[in-house]
């Protein structure tokens, strides 16, 4: 069977929305397998429909918890929904990883709910490409939300919560280090805050400190709810889904929906630019024996990194020509 026929197969499986087409296509995603890249394009005019929620906050703070209780009122209220949360390989998600296959198992036979970590070695433009292509291949699958879930790590070409329609940060007591970030400004304003493990007893302190850190920073026409939840519990889960749903409504009413995305799919387009330019100067570098020369140079003081940088780049683009 040529690769054309399977991808044609799988696309249609995908479009009926059978979630084992879908995991499939997600791993040759995640694989950066060429087959994922072509899939994608031949989806990608089918996408757009989906509503994408992004997730970030600080490890531990409960995000999939509360995911995973998202997910159940979200099929009370006859939703589909996609579930992406993204494994950096780090000793922390682990454990969150081992709750995903739990509650995988609790949605196993529901085909309104599928949900998948990343982890990926193969695509160009690393995890953040593969995530966002694999939220395109759920968005085709017909799911009407797409939670992805993240660890707010902002040093990539892409961060991939930038991409999402509506952006939750989740909180906990305690968490102060988020809130001299959203002080100083260094945190992006998010569009939903939640102060999980609301059974605290220093909650109420929490959600007075974000206030107050939220005053400090420009104010939007949309006031940002602080929504307080016990994750575990699911209590605060229902009042959760219906700020996430009015921040919806608001950016489609507004007319900011259409922006935002433009936007976001402006500064992925660079990203991923981005991130193959990187890719092409590290292989010159071990490749080419005069950009090792140059580097050397460097090393020795002889050549600034500066100059060595414009160098590196005129000379790319030299054989580029
Ligand atoms: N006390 C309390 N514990 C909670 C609550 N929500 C979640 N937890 C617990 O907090 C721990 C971390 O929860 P996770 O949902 O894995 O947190 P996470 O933010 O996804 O963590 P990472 O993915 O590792 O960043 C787990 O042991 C949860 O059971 C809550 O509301 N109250
Ligand atoms: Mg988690």
């Amino acid at each position: 069977m040529s690769a054309g026929t399977t991808s044609s197969d799988l696309i249609d499986r995908l479009l009926a929305g059978e979630k084992r087409a879908l995991g499939r296509a997600i791993s040759l995603v995640e694989n950066g397998d060429p087959a994922g890249a072509e899939l994608v394009s031949e989806l990608y005019p089918r996408t757009g429909r989906a509503r994408v929620v992004g997730f970030t906050g600080p490890p531990g703070v409960g995000k999939s918890t509360m995911i995973g209780a998202l997910v159940k009122e979200m099929r009370e209220r006859d939703r589909r929904v996609a579930v992406l949360s993204i494994d950096p390989s780090s000793p922390f998600t682990r454990g969150a990883l081992l709750g995903d296959r739990i509650r995988l198992s609790e949605h196993f036979l529901d085909e309104g709910v599928f949900i998948r970590s990343m982890a990926s070695r193969g695509a160009l433009g690393g995890l953040a490409e593969a995530t966002l292509q694999a939220a395109l291949v759920m968005d085709a699958a017909g799911f009407d939300d797409i939670l992805l879930e993240t660890v707010g790590v902002g040093q990539a070409e892409i961060d991939v919560v930038d991409h999402a329609d509506t952006v939750v940060l989740a909180l906990m007591p305690g968490s102060g280090d988020s809130i001299q970030a959203l002080k100083a400004g260094v945190m992006e304003i998010p569009d939903v805050i939640v102060v999980n493990k609301a059974e605290h007893p220093l909650t109420d302190t929490m959600v007075r400190e974000v206030r107050t850190a939220l005053s400090l920073g420009p104010s939007g026409d949309w006031k940002v709810p602080i929504i307080k939840t016990v994750a575990s519990e699911g209590r605060g889960i229902p009042e959760l889904l219906d700020a996430i749903a009015e921040h919806r409504a608001f950016v489609e009413e507004s007319g900011t929906l259409e922006e935002r995305r433009a936007r976001n799919l402006r500064s992925e387009v660079l990203g991923l630019a981005a991130a193959r330019m990187r890719r092409e100067l590290e292989l010159r570098i071990a490749e080419d024996e005069t950009v090792a020369a140059l580097l050397e140079s460097v090393v020795r003081r002889e050549t600034d990194p500066a100059t060595a940088a414009e160098r590196l780049l005129e000379r790319s683009r030299r054989s580029d020509a």
